[in-house]
């Protein structure tokens, strides 16, 4: 009897455990076999930066390294007059330039109110590796990125002065939509690991106050990730993006199950329910991307476009948006 006993526990031990393996081979067969198409999704119509991250990736670069080279090329491209060098200026004619990048990991880093350094992306990586901080400012960020290396140059363009010359003679602060300041990259990253990352690089707005800052280096509102769930990205008037925390609100959406397009459009809803908001004064749009490579947008007016790539093909792509049903 007890050998029949000790029989019947051993085969039932060998039968389960077979189980188990057999379980799990095909586990990894499941991920190995699932090959994924990495995708690079940015804000507005900047060829050289979709391409500049696309080559990235398409080699089997990082989602990190794809939106960081995708931000630095337009960050050096001068006719572009809200990011990088030829940015438009503050009131007081300073360029200060704001960036941010999230990482599959969830480690972030950003740099705000920075002059003289062109490529503040590079800069804010720089934070999120190489210091036990998140955010660096000013001055202090200006020491690191001078101590790192950078190089340090003027910001301010003969277009962009001009610009600010002419603005000087009224001095009337008010944004224009799509048209003034609503230039932002902003960019966001699948790659074939099955990594997601994010990057944000902005003057911020044209002629704001000296020492204003924006939502896009802010963790949660201009930016981000977590990297089971997608990440989103914003751009337009900075403070209603950060009065309602736009892009972690999408990427939470996004986690209780709603499509990158649905959170988007919910997260500009948030914004023009809000008690007497005057949304049809300014522009906020939002891209988000999940971990099936799936992307989606929404704006608050027309007009706002943003590039993906995914199959070997960049296309520029015009957002739906909130005001056409009004
Ligand atoms: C800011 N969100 O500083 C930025 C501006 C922007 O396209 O997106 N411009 O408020």
């Amino acid at each position: 009897m007890r050998k029949i006993l000790f029989l019947s526990w051993l085969a039932f031990i060998v039968f389960h455990s077979c189980n188990k393996v057999t379980k799990k081979e095909n586990l990894t067969n499941e991920v190995v076999n699932t090959k994924i198409t990495p995708v690079v999704v940015g804000t507005w119509n900047f060829p050289k930066a979709i391409e500049a991250a696309a080559e990235v990736i398409k080699n089997g670069g990082s989602a990190l390294d794809a939106v960081e080279k995708g931000c630095r090329a337009e960050e050096a491209n001068i006719e572009n007059q809200t990011v990088g060098i030829g940015g438009l200026p503050d009131r007081d004619g300073s360029v200060t330039l704001d960036a941010c990048v999230m990482n599959e990991k969830g480690d972030y880093g950003a740099v705000v109110g920075v002059k003289n350094i062109k490529h503040v992306i590079s800069l804010a990586r720089k934070v999120m590796e190489d210091t036990p901080h998140a955010i660096l400012a000013g001055k202090g960020a200006e020491q690191f990125a001078i101590t790192n290396g950078f190089q340090q140059e003027d910001l301010l363009t003969e277009a962009s002065k001009k610009a600010w010359e002419e603005w000087k003679v009224k001095s009337e602060y008010k944004p224009i939509i799509n048209i003034e300041n609503h230039d932002t990259i902003g960019m966001l990253a699948l790659d074939a690991e099955g990594n997601i990352s994010g990057a944000c690089t902005t003057s911020g707005l044209a002629y704001k106050m000296a020492g204003r800052i924006g939502d896009s280096p802010i963790i949660g509102a201009g930016l981000y990730v977590d990297n089971e769930v997608g990440g989103a990205v914003a751009t337009g008037l900075g403070e209603e993006v950060l009065k309602t925390v736009g892009s972690f609100l999408i990427v939470e959406l996004m986690r209780q199950g709603k499509s990158p397009q649905e959170a988007c459009e919910e997260a500009i809803k948030r914004i023009v329910s809000k008690p007497n908001s005057n949304y049809k004064d300014f522009q906020v749009c939002y891209i988000a991307i999940n971990k099936k490579g799936e992307v989606g947008s929404y704006a608050i007016h027309e007009w706002f476009s943003y590039n993906v790539f995914k199959n070997e093909e960049i296309k520029n792509i015009k957002s739906d948006f909130y005001l056409k049903t009004k």
